[in-house]
């Protein structure tokens, strides 16, 4: 049976408030088992519609669990997206307060700004002709639930973790690059914690973009002129910690950077 627009609602409330207050919740799932995914996206796009009476504004969408890696570390294993709002937006070099999130995590990844629309069920070469600059990005994520432990409906009502985001300030046409291979390297303090490839994004990220606007197009909708679109980490996600400095580097797109405090 649907669930009634008053449960979406409610469960939109509570991921919200839980997202606000950061007080990690019990899954939906656990209390509702026979949720569907695309009722977890409705309720995604309705806490989303808080958002932004509260003044936020929506600039863009990712993909998440793109990667096997990242698959396989939170044992979901199909791609999903969420919407980023204007405030999840960090600049590089920005410092984040420890205190401020639930148990945040970061990942390497590469974005992609859309220079036209884009919309309908494009391939991946289609996709990219719609986009202006690539660069590399840092995505900080924040599960909404308790110890960072979710089902695939879960993590999508709960707008895939997003939280943060900061993006390289090296931006390059994608036909400058060989962007199904560019080396991605993730230090925190000066150690190296995780290395790998854009080919770990789907094996190419214009797959990604191009399965996200698939995806979209299933509800009517499309990317924006002007939107961003990060396109899943390429690596597990590491956990954050006070004190941390995280930098990438990702290959012909220069450095990323992200500070912790207290
Ligand atoms: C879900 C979000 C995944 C990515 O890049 O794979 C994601 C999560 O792992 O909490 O952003
Ligand atoms: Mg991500």
């Amino acid at each position: 049976m649907a669930l009634s627009e008053e449960t979406i609602q409610s469960l939109a409330a509570k991921v919200d408030e839980a997202a606000r207050t950061t007080t990690p919740l019990v899954m939906l799932t656990a209390e509702i088992p026979e949720l569907t995914l695309d009722e977890a996206y409705t309720i995604q796009r309705a806490s989303m519609a808080r958002r932004f009476e509260r003044g936020e504004s929506l600039v863009g969408m990712k993909m998440g669990l793109t990667s096997r890696a990242k698959m396989e570390q939170m044992g979901v294993h199909e791609p999903i997206y969420g919407h980023l709002t204007s405030a999840m937006t960090l600049a590089d070099g920005a410092t984040i307060a420890h205190g401020d999130y639930c148990h945040p995590r970061v990942e390497p990844e590469i974005a992609f700004i859309m220079g036209e629309d884009l919309s309908g069920t494009p391939t991946p070469q289609e996709a990219l002709r719609a986009v202006s600059g690539v660069c590399g990005a840092l995505e900080i994520i924040d599960s909404r639930y308790k110890d960072f432990k979710f089902t695939l409906i879960d993590v999508v009502a709960d707008n895939a973790s997003s939280t943060g985001y900061v993006l390289g300030t090296k931006l390059a046409h994608p036909a400058t690059l060989e962007l199904g291979n560019l080396g991605m390297v993730m230090s925190v303090n000066g150690q190296v914690v995780e290395t790998g490839s854009s080919a770990a994004i789907l094996e190419h990220p214009a797959r990604s973009l191009a399965a996200l606007v698939k995806m979209l197009n299933a509800r009517g909708e499309g990317l924006k002129k002007g939107q961003v679109v990060l396109a899943g980490g390429a690596t597990k996600a590491v956990a954050l910690n006070p004190g941390d400095q995280v930098t990438l580097e990702v290959e012909g797109l220069g450095r990323v950077e992200l500070g912790v405090a207290g």
